[in-house]
């Protein structure tokens, strides 16, 4: 089996572009390009970069997030082997593997009932650590299988609207970038909208991404109203018949109560000139916040009525269990993983390879 985050042959690739329509996110833009830093310059869109895998002074996506996900396998992996040694499936081991489950991010909800769903079929039997780990990656899967779904912008009415919600750092601007490029290197008409108006460097860093696809980006001074900026992007792309407006979002911490306010305010607004949209309300989540990823995906869920998830950060953590407790408890589409700050690095989430990963069964 592949790993979920290697890039796709090119006949692969171009049938699965083919089936897929423009709206996946797992082909090659154009031009790939490095995450531009806020400040500096943009490089000119048309200066192709090398593959990252193939850089020698530092390490390739692959790389990266080959020994990130390692990290969230090999603490659920080397604890299965540890506890897994020429040992029957009893009670103390069953209770052992609970807490490593948990230890893994993966919830206490969830965890118990692997252990026992585990427990049903093989109690008291000998049990090897192999076969622990291709019994749970089997039921990780199954967890995370139905919620495995692309984002799809083919549909519905013109323009499709997203919008970017999430915690300060998260990965919004980053992850809107991203997509960006993706839709543009498809051939789709996108408009970005720089909702986050309480920072300048948020504004010039979704500039720079703007210049490096060659997308227009709205924008505003800092300070201004998020809200008035979001029905004017609107208008702009329904006069332009753009495909699709990308809006970002100031971070909002769950808890303030005034900026998720702000945030219900943008919806409204934009439901004024389309009861349809917001299309797609994006959460996206930092595997690297572990279990608080929990209670950002609740109160976003209650603000905003996210739609999907992207979980950025895959790439260096020891926490990617947590994509599995947030789908475990609130049923939401996962529409892509984040594994890099490079334009190549959104990959489309497959259920059954991020499960084997995290058990630690593709090493
Ligand atoms: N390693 C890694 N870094 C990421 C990823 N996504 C975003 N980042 C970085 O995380 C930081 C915050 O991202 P940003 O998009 O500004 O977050 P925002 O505040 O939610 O808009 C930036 O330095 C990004 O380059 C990812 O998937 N992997
Ligand atoms: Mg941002």
């Amino acid at each position: 089996m592949r790993w979920f985050w290697q890039k796709q042959k090119p006949a692969e690739e171009a049938a699965a572009q083919e089936e897929a329509g423009s709206g996946t996110l797992d082909a090659e833009p154009a031009a790939a390009a490095p995450a531009p830093e806020a400040a500096a310059p943009a490089e000119p869109p048309s200066e192709p970069e090398p593959e990252p895998a193939a850089k020698s002074d530092k390490p390739g996506a692959l790389a990266r997030f080959s020994s990130g996900l390692k990290r969230s396998s090999s603490r659920l992996s080397e604890g299965v082997a540890s506890i897994f040694t020429r040992r029957k499936l009893d009670a103390q081991t069953l209770e052992e593997l609970e807490d490593l489950l948990i230890a893994s991010d993966l919830g206490t909800a969830l965890a118990s009932r692997l252990t026992a769903m585990l427990g049903k079929d093989r109690f008291d039997k000998n049990i090897d650590a192999r076969s622990v780990r291709e019994a749970l990656a089997s039921l990780i899967a199954d967890t995370l299988h139905p919620l495995q779904q692309k984002l799809d912008l083919d549909s519905g009415p013109r323009p499709q609207v997203v919008l970017f919600v999430g915690v300060n750092g998260s990965g919004k601007t980053t992850t809107l970038g991203k997509l960006a490029a993706r839709l543009k290197a498809h051939g789709k008409s996108v408009l970005m909208v720089a909702g986050d108006t309480f920072r300048a460097a948020a504004i010039e860093q979704l500039q720079a991404w703007g210049k490096r696809s060659n997308t227009p980006v709205l924008a505003r001074e800092i300070g201004a109203d998020a809200a008035g900026l979001a029905y004017d992007a609107l208008a702009q792309a329904r006069k332009d018949g753009t495909d699709v407006v990308l809006m970002d979002t100031a971070g909002r911490l769950q808890n303030k109560k005034e900026l998720m306010e702000e945030l219900r305010k943008v919806i409204r607004v934009i439901k004024k000139q389309d009861e349809s949209a917001p299309h797609h309300v994006i959460l996206v989540l930092d595997a690297t916040a572990g279990q608080n990823a929990l209670s950002q995906a609740g109160a976003f869920l209650e603000a905003a009525g996210v739609t999907g998830l992207v979980m950025t950060k895959l790439d260096g953590t020891a926490k990617g269990g947590v994509l599995v407790a947030v789908s475990d408890k609130y049923h939401l589409p996962i529409h892509a993983i984040g594994i890099g700050e490079g334009v190549e690095d959104l990959r489309d989430f497959d259920a059954e390879s991020f499960a084997a990963a995290l058990t630690g069964l593709q090493e």
